[in-house]
């Protein structure tokens, strides 16, 4: 905030000095001046303004890191804000070469094995909302979680070397969308789901909807000791098959609660081929949705005795009926075709948008915990009450057209983004509730984050407008455009655009921002031999003075170093038919003094960072002399930094 204001200053010193010198009458002492350059460029003050507010000089840090899903590219990016420069894409969910993620590399293979679909490989995904751990509700720069909406798989990067550890797959669901979402203090990573379907993606014909199609939302027991998820403490719950969408989790008033959106209520099934309604229009028929409001903490209680739970492909669910009987689900109508639900800092609220809805509804926690003490409001179909709108409901307040998400500063204030409106709307709740004012964004704006904003205490200073649609913000580079991602100076009283950044390597739903100096990520790896998956010296690996090749009937085993400019072995023989496990360690300890490893003619390539030890295997099948080289420009000599891999017929 300090920072900000000192730039803000710094920016009127600037134009006011503009002012003074009025122009070009006095040019010879303002040749190539900041006052000069503005001119000859076109820009206006505001402009300069944004211009000095974004700009991080050359080898100057960024305040903050955002971390934005990458959509359907099936990674995660980290960017640098203000500055708004893409720092890293971190693999996910799909391969990625130059992180030598998945192409060939034994452990990371493994971990996106880990997500396949029963026998089918799935070597791609969808990543819509990551979440940051939290300890007390506010952000800790350990982990950071996300979701694949096209496989119900969540994916868990530790941030002291900002790679993938693992990936669990959800057994109950094939999709999902409402997650991920962390408990306050990271014990639970929440998963929810979307679009129905039979449990585990079984088949029944659709004329069964409403009988066999259903939501599991999951509970993963998140052990912050070892870096992963538990599946063995693990749990789900039946939900009913309206369209699950955003979850939110409870804090501070709320703590022990959490909220999911959803929006067919309607059970529509489609049909447009058989002259039924679309589903555009066949979920948008009702005037409400359901929120739904889950007791997460007494149904980890409930899931932890063994006589409460049916079991699907060995993972424990809490069935629809059990959440019933034991005070675990509710549901709470919400206006036309929702989509975000978001908590606000302090926990007293709960914030729902229509889409179809020019209005943002927010309810009042404890009105719904005094309606269900009450015993208020009738069940639906599945026997789940529904507690009456007029006794939950806190406020309503139109903020313009499509609202879609919120996100919160300090002192009750909240931003939602206007899908159809191009805006960013900025509002006040808690004792009064109204709109404050409207900024313009381009275009269609979907999620927007702010800087700390999903933690108890959001700093308030910058908030990112993350829009679907570029049109004419860029250079065309064909008919497949960026996506454009908006920094808001929100530090100032009307909300102003200070920077475009054009985002043409995936779509980011959601991202979350964290302050830069909470990320303590490693320089190099602790110790040389070091196995990033197991965040431990690997057993195996090669090291100094120990390189060779080993010979077992067909195996063949060999431990490889590289340092800077040679690889050692760097001729390595074997045989037509030889089964191949090869080692490799990076025996490095200088800061980026990173090697890559590519073995042309069997898809394998690897990153190998200071300290970093791999192992890849494959089957020698065809004979050949295949020139294997360091992939990273490590050195003046990293030319010669090759070998020979001499396959015998
Ligand atoms: Cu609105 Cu998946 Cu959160 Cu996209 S979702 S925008
Ligand atoms: Cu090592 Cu280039």
């Amino acid at each position: 905030m300090k920072r900000l204001l000192l730039v803000g200053l710094t920016a009127i010193a600037a134009l006011s000095l503009y002012a003074c010198t009025g122009g070009d009458d006095d040019s010879g002492g303002l040749t190539g001046s900041a006052q000069e350059i503005a001119k000859d460029r076109g820009l206006t003050d505001a402009d300069v303004q944004a211009a000095l507010k974004t700009f991080v000089p050359s080898g100057g840090r960024d305040d903050y890191v955002m971390f934005a899903s990458g959509g359907h590219s099936g990674s995660v990016f980290a960017i640098g804000i203000p500055s708004m420069r893409l720092l890293k894409s971190i693999a996910v969910f799909t391969p990625e070469a130059w992180q030598g993620y998945g192409i060939g590399g034994s452990a990371t293979e493994a971990t996106l094995d880990a997500g396949n679909f029963n026998d089918t490989e799935i070597r791609w995904g969808d990543t819509h909302h990551p979440a940051l751990s939290e300890t007390a509700g506010d952000y800790d720069g350990q982990f950071l979680f996300i979701n694949d909406k096209a496989g119900a798989r969540v994916g868990v990067i530790d941030l002291k070397d900002f790679e993938t550890k693992q990936i669990v797959k959800n057994p109950f669901s094939t999709i999902d969308h409402g997650g991920t979402f962390v408990t306050p203090d990271t014990e639970w990573v929440i998963e929810g789901p979307q679009y129905a379907h039979p449990i585990g993606g079984a088949y029944a014909p659709l004329d069964q909807y409403n009988e066999v199609y259903r939501g599991y939302i999951m509970f993963w027991k998140f052990d912050r000791e070892a870096g992963r998820i538990d599946e063995s403490r693990s749990f789900g719950m039946e939900l009913p098959p309206y369209w699950q969408d955003l979850c939110d989790v409870g804090k501070l008033d709320s703590a022990g609660w959490l909220f999911c959106g959803s929006l067919n209520s309607e059970r529509a099934t489609g049909g447009i081929e058989s002259g039924n309604p679309p589903f555009e229009v066949g979920v948008s028929q009702n005037d409400t949705d359901f929120l739904h409001v889950i007791n997460w903490e007494k149904a980890a209680e409930i899931a932890s005795n063994a006589a409460n739970t049916e079991t699907f492909n060995g993972m424990p669910y809490i069935t629809t009926d059990t959440a019933i009987a034991e005070d675990l689900l509710f549901l709470v109508p919400e206006p036309k075709s929702p989509h975000g639900s978001d908590v606000t800092p302090d926990g007293k609220f709960v914030i729902v948008s229509g889409k179809l809805d020019p209005t943002i509804t927010g309810y009042s926690f404890a009105k719904i915990q005094a309606a269900i003490s009450a015993g208020s409001g009738d069940p639906d179909p599945y026997g789940i009450r529904i507690l009456p709108f007029d006794e939950v409901m806190e406020a309503q307040i139109e903020v313009g057209l499509g609202p879609l998400h919120t996100q919160f500063a300090g002192n009750g204030i909240a931003y939602t983004s206007l899908f159809l409106d191009n805006a960013v709307s900025k509002w006040r709740f808690g004792d009064t509730w109204e709109l404050i004012s409207t900024t313009p964004t381009q275009y269609n704006v979907g999620h927007i984050a702010a800087a700390e904003g999903d933690t108890v205490s959001p700093d308030g200073n910058y908030l990112v407008s993350l829009n679907k649609w570029a049109t004419d913000r860029f250079t065309t580079v064909g008919p497949l455009l960026p996506q454009n991602l908006q920094l808001l100076d929100i530090s100032i009283e009307t909300p102003q655009v200070i920077y475009d950044m054009a985002m043409g390597v995936g779509e980011p739903h959601y991202a979350q921002i964290i302050k830069a100096d909470k990320l303590q990520a490693w320089e190099v790896y602790p110790e040389i031999g070091w196995d990033p998956h197991t965040g431990a010296v690997d057993p195996n690996a090669a090291l100094p003075g120990q390189e060779r090749v080993e010979r077992n009937g067909n195996n063949v085993e060999i431990w490889m170093t590289a340092i800077r400019s040679h690889f050692t072995p760097e001729n390595v023989e074997i045989k037509a038919g030889d089964k191949v496990t090869w080692h490799i360690t990076n025996i490095e300890r200088a800061y980026d003094a990173t090697h890559g490893f590519a073995l042309p003619g069997h898809n394998i390539t690897l990153s190998l960072e200071p300290g970093e030890a791999a192992t890849f295997e494959f089957e020698a099948k065809n004979s050949g002399v295949f020139n294997f080289y360091c992939t990273e420009f490590c050195s003046a000599l990293h030319l010669e930094m090759m070998g020979h891999l001499l396959i015998e017929p």
